[in-house]
């Protein structure tokens, strides 16, 4: 009994944002049946922004996508990301996720490499809205992978401009 109420005392200690993402987590899962889902947005690159493909930061704005499952690897070809006002990116090239492996999908161009876990957008304008935007995620097949509306107010809560989603 002694040894259980320490430990009820040590899970009291956790910050209400580490509760928040415990009890999150299951509703996200059960919601999509998707190996894939969004690790997190660097929805705000770092620095003044600039869409200048020569000289600007785009390609340190990027979104995580991670395999979640223990068991099976996936292809992202086919796979679609879309922000709320329609722009969209389709992964064409095959790009293998092992289990636990990510991507790195930045903007601006760059050599796309499964050895660094990176895909360019090959676009040089920003993507993800520094105010608030909501990222969909789909399978080739159509259907919803993973879905996430944020804000910078309500999401972002140290205003370094990356949000985590799953972990
Ligand atoms: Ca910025
Ligand atoms: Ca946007």
């Amino acid at each position: 009994m002694r040894h259980h109420a320490i430990t009820t005392a040590v899970t009291a200690t956790l910050t209400a944002g580490a509760l928040a993402v415990l009890t999150a987590a299951p509703a996200q899962a059960a919601e999509y049946s998707s190996a894939l889902k969004i690790r997190g947005v660097q929805y705000d690159a770092p620095g003044r922004d600039s869409n200048s493909c020569a000289t600007g930061n785009t390609d340190e704005e990027y979104l995580t996508i991670k395999n979640y499952s223990s068991t099976a690897t996936v292809n992202l070809k086919g796979y679609v990301v879309k922000d709320a006002t329609g722009n969209r990116f389709v992964f064409t090239v095959s790009h293998y996720l092992q289990p636990g492996d990510y991507v790195k999908l930045r903007g601006g161009n760059g050599s796309d490499s499964d050895k660094y876990n990176v895909v360019y957008r090959d676009n040089c304008n920003f993507m993800w809205n520094n105010d608030k935007d909501t990222i969909y995620f789909y399978k080739p097949s159509g259907s919803r992978a993973d879905v996430h509306a944020y804000t910078k107010s309500a999401n972002d809560r140290d205003g370094n401009g990356y949000i985590g989603f799953h972990s």
